[in-house]
């Protein structure tokens, strides 16, 4: 059983390249669930709608979210209809929200209804949010607190934030099936993902960092930074707001509670001889995934890399 967790459009690309090497029986997707948001009276879960299309060959390549070549007809018509313009669901994508919400309204539970979606869409592989609990990722800046989509999307992630707070978390329990499959991991895998407000809301549902530091399996992580800078996104600016170097000493410094093996990019391949150590192997590969190839080589790297005994001696049977 391989365990992947995974957050945004960069974490995407890993799943896709482990679906390829992995089967589909033996694959778990944790996602992250603090990026949801309820717009025009729907729920989005924009990480797992990301896995889910990237997982049945529906996402958009440019975008990284929504799916290929959709329109955007009803968005067009609801800012003519004065409605807030700034998050763009687009018309097939919104088919998912549409039925991901009367799910929900029927009293169906996330992972339920995530289930049901990812089997009409001919994924076999499991899908689960990290809880079936609603847990909302709030950022407070000077002025004001933000969701996650507010700071991501309307404010383009370039306003400074100086807190990151996962409402909810403390009552939220593991979606049914997250704490099993940590546990019956053979190898488990952090997505090249951001540590604070992807991987961060996992490890905030009670439970979660236990069955992590707890596995029997080797954990391995792939470095969402490369050469003192996120691929994509925000993750550098808020590794640094939380006293973390934008540096893949700073990826390790997130995940040290449990991390066994940092993949980190041949470009910090000098940093990373520094910071191998016996409690923990960095390795490094290209990490950069341009195309399919490149997804299917950094999986089966990371896989390798899980199966490889640690320093201290095979601990293997
Ligand atoms: N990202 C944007 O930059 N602009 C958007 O308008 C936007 C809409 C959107 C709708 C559905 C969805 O599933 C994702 C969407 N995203 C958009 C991406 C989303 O903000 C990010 O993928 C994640 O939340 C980051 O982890």
């Amino acid at each position: 059983m391989v365990v992947v967790f995974t957050g945004g459009t960069g974490g995407t690309k890993l799943v896709q390249g482990l679906q390829q090497v992995v089967a589909p029986e033996e694959l778990t997707v944790i996602v992250n669930t603090g990026d949801d948001i309820e717009w025009w009276g729907l729920f989005v879960s924009p990480d797992i709608d990301s896995v889910l299309y990237g997982m049945a060959g529906l996402l958009s390549t440019e975008r990284g979210w929504g799916v290929e070549g959709d329109s955007f007809r009803c968005l067009e018509r609801m800012k003519r209809l004065g409605q807030a313009p700034w998050f763009s669901l687009g018309d097939l994508d919104l088919a998912t929200h549409l039925t991901r919400t009367a799910m929900l309204r029927a009293g169906k539970p996330l992972g339920e209804a995530t289930a049901e979606l990812a089997a009409k869409m001919g994924i076999r592989a499991r899908v689960l949010p990290m809880s079936d609990d609603r847990v909302s990722t709030m950022l407070d800046t000077a002025k004001d607190t933000l969701t996650f989509q507010e700071y991501f999307v309307r404010e383009r992630h370039q306003v400074k934030v100086h807190t990151v707070r996962f409402e909810g978390a403390e009552r939220a329990r593991p979606a049914p099936g997250v704490l099993e499959s940590v546990a019956a991991a053979d190898a488990i895998v952090l997505a090249p993902s951001n540590p604070v407000t992807s991987i961060g809301p996992m490890l905030a549902v009670p439970g979660i960092l236990d069955a992590l530091r707890t596995a029997k399996a080797s954990i391995a992580a792939v470095s969402p930074i490369v050469g003192g800078a996120a691929v994509s996104g925000p993750a550098g600016e808020l590794m640094k707001m939380m006293g973390w170097p934008s540096t893949i000493a700073g990826v390790a410094r997130a995940y040290e509670d449990f991390l066994d093996v940092l993949i980190a990019d041949r470009a910090d391949e000098v940093e990373a001889s520094h910071l191998n150590s016996k409690t923990l192997r960095v390795v490094c590969t290209s990490t950069i995934m341009k195309s399919m190839d490149d997804k299917r080589a950094l999986a089966r790297f990371a896989l390798d890399a899980c199966a490889t005994p640690q320093i201290t001696g095979f601990a293997g049977d």
